[in-house]
């Protein structure tokens, strides 16, 4: 009898937004692996097979025991042919080659590096790879130039890949709060991202900004950056404007990953008092992300800024899949309706202009 209990094999559902996945789990080896495996397809821009080890790593993060045996994963989802590969080789061994060359690799460690550099993406430091460059130290002594978020990427390199503590984004909460009720009484702040799923450390602190009065959030985002930078705040600060309307993909497209809200990507100076910076410094730097949403899109942007990144994708996969709605940062449609309400449309045009016969819908309602 304890041995059907020691092999018995697990279920878990179809999509990771379905599961319940704790911070600290009984896989963190073969999670680790595959999530090795993922970081490194991203850096080669191999996104399907990055996504499948991502899904793979996620299933075993929401197992209730331990794995001892593959035969234990028969049935579950995600687990392809190459991350089941991957597992045994762990069980078995202790460590699977293909990790453990990837991980020694000089590629995957100058990419790691490179793309540790705010500003920097794969395509820029693959360049810079096959000019010879593998670590900073290279790239501070050859003639590259770096544009404005590259360089303040480099100067504050050390500060940025140091964890950022609850603490530190605590004391950044408190600043940017009193920023936006000082110049925008009413406006809201909200700590979204890993901070909001109750994490401890992030790479930086994500905050969503809206007024309850829809249209009052306009000019919210310069007016508190301002502040931010005459108070001396910001190391570094780039603003994008809000581009949902007038975007490709906008009101009835929401398809691409990104999301158009104004957005203003920063680095805050985050000094001793705020936060305990390294011993001997006064300061330290911190990524920051300010984001600002009308009210009526509030709720959709706060899902989708709350993560995890796969949490989120699996969360539009399934809406889109099983739902048949499409599900963005900015809205959730139904995508019967959408179209259906596209024919009408097209019908009342045609009729309008007797050019046409009417159209029949595509889905009947
Ligand atoms: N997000 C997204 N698409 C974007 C930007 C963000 O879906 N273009 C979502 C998913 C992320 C969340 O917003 O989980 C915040 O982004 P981060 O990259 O800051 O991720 P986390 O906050 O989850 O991680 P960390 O703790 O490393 O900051
Ligand atoms: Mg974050």
């Amino acid at each position: 009898e304890e041995k059907e209990e020691e092999t018995c094999s697990f279920t878990v559902p179809n999509y990771a937004c379905q599961r319940r996945t704790q911070l600290h789990h009984h896989n963190p080896s073969l999670s680790d692996a595959l999530t090795l495996l993922a970081e490194n397809a991203e850096l080669n821009e191999d996104d399907g097979r990055a996504v499948a080890f991502r899904r793979a790593a996620a299933v075993l993060k929401a197992l209730p025991a331990e794995v001892t045996s593959v035969s234990q994963l028969k049935g579950l989802p995600c687990l392809g042919e190459h991350s089941l590969r991957v597992i045994k080789d762990v069980l078995k061994d202790g460590s699977c080659s293909e990790v453990e060359t990837t991980k020694h690799s000089q590629r995957f460690n100058a990419l790691k590096v490179l793309t540790g550099i705010f500003g920097v993406g794969v395509k820029t430091a693959d360049r810079w790879i096959r000019d010879g460059i593998f670590n900073l130290q290279q790239l501070r002594e050859s003639q590259t130039t770096l544009n404005r978020a590259q360089q303040a990427g480099l100067d504050h390199y050390e500060d940025l890949n140091q964890p950022v503590t609850r603490a530190d984004a605590d004391s950044i909460t408190e600043i940017v709060q009193e920023a936006v009720s000082s110049l925008f009484p009413g406006a809201q702040v909200t700590l979204t991202g890993g901070f909001r799923r109750g994490k401890m450390t992030g790479h930086d602190v994500d905050f969503l900004l809206t007024h309850p009065e829809e249209g009052r959030e306009e000019g919210l985002m310069d007016k508190v950056v301002s502040w931010l930078d005459s108070q001396g705040l910001l190391l570094y600060q780039k603003t994008s404007r809000n581009s949902y309307l007038e975007s490709r993909d906008g009101p009835g497209r929401p398809s691409s990953n990104m999301d158009r809200f104004e957005r203003c990507f920063a680095i805050f100076k985050l000094s001793r008092g705020q936060t305990s910076p390294p011993a001997g410094h006064q300061w330290r730097a911190v990524r920051v992300d300010l984001v600002v949403t009308p009210i009526s899109q509030f709720a959709f942007a706060l899902l989708g800024w709350t993560g995890s990144k796969l949490f989120e994708r699996e969360l539009r996969r399934w809406a889109g899949h099983e739902k048949a709605m499409s599900l963005s940062s900015h809205a959730l449609f139904d995508k019967t309706q959408v179209i259906n309400t596209l024919f009408r449309e097209i019908n009342m045009w045609n009729c309008s202009n007797h050019t046409r016969s009417p159209v029949s819908e595509a889905i009947p309602e």
